[in-house]
């Protein structure tokens, strides 16, 4: 085995015992399958354990080792979102330690592998050819001020793309990571696109202390009832993911969007959403 290859394996198996440790720690917590945060589609389990079985063939049956915990139904609630705090073993000094040392260390991107997972996963689809357009929508009831979206109505939908250019930035009404800005009581929809060809993105509005953490949500929960999608697979040559989801902003604050797949939002999917008072 070339020492590229080795390196990779490792990186592999150390991700699969990320997502093995997260998905343990929220077993613990989690009685019910989470109703809350939204993912690929409504995929079943049975779906989701075959996406595991093309992925990563081998790990799902005898001699797996700590592997075929990523088939099992706590990794599963896991990668279908949950509101849930993670377990204290993600938080604190330590916690970011042992994330740095299991994915930093080797360059891996966690994006990079579950974007690969849910790549064919069920669920609506735009096309390819209609990203730019979606991302450069200005929606009716919206003005731009500056790098501000604004929304001036009590309901809104705006488009939002996780796109890659010289920089990773969700696109909305054409800016680059705007502060959108709405009145508390706004009712807003998001559709939200990931255009990114490589990784998994999501969408989550959040306290603003969010991120700052490089595992924002294993820590946070979404700031509004509704405001989360969790991860959307990597877009297809033609067609990329698309989720909508619907929340109320209801109090007036400060907060962030961003992406929590761990190290995107510092990487720039990231931006600032204002509540104001009525
Ligand atoms: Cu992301």
């Amino acid at each position: 085995m070339s020492a590229r290859r080795a390196l990779i394996a490792a990186t592999v198996t150390l991700t699969l015992l990320l997502a093995l440790v997260v998905g343990f720690g929220l077993s613990n917590r989690l009685s019910t399958r989470p109703s809350g945060g939204h993912s690929s589609g409504l995929l079943s389990y049975d779906q989701y354990r075959s996406m595991v079985g093309e992925v990563a063939p081998g790990m799902m049956g005898e001699g797996g080792g700590d592997a075929t915990w990523l088939s099992r139904p706590s990794a599963y609630r896991w990668m279908m979102g949950t509101r849930e705090i993670a377990s204290g073993w993600m938080t604190g000094d330590r916690g970011l330690h042992r994330i740095r040392w299991m994915m930093g260390s080797y360059g891996d991107d966690m994006g990079a592998f579950v974007g690969r997972l849910f790549a064919d996963a069920p669920g609506p689809m735009a096309s390819r050819d209609q990203v730019p357009m979606l991302g450069a929508r200005v929606p009716i009831g919206v003005r731009i001020e500056h790098h501000r979206v604004v929304v001036l109505g009590s309901s809104a939908t705006l488009t939002v793309v996780a796109a890659t250019g010289r920089r990773d930035a969700f696109v909305i009404a054409g800016q680059g990571d705007p502060t959108v800005v709405m009145r508390a009581g706004t009712a807003l929809t998001v559709e939200f696109v990931n255009a990114d060809p490589d990784r998994a993105h999501g969408f989550i509005v959040a306290a603003p202390a969010s991120s700052r953490s490089r595992m924002p949500m294993m820590k946070r929960r979404p700031a509004f009832l509704g405001a989360d999608v969790w991860f959307l697979g990597r877009a297809g040559a033609t067609s990329a993911h698309v989720a909508t989801i619907r929340f109320v902003a209801t109090t007036p604050g400060t907060y962030r969007y961003l992406c929590p797949v761990p190290g995107h939002a510092r990487a720039g999917l990231d931006g600032s959403f204002l509540v104001t008072p009525v």
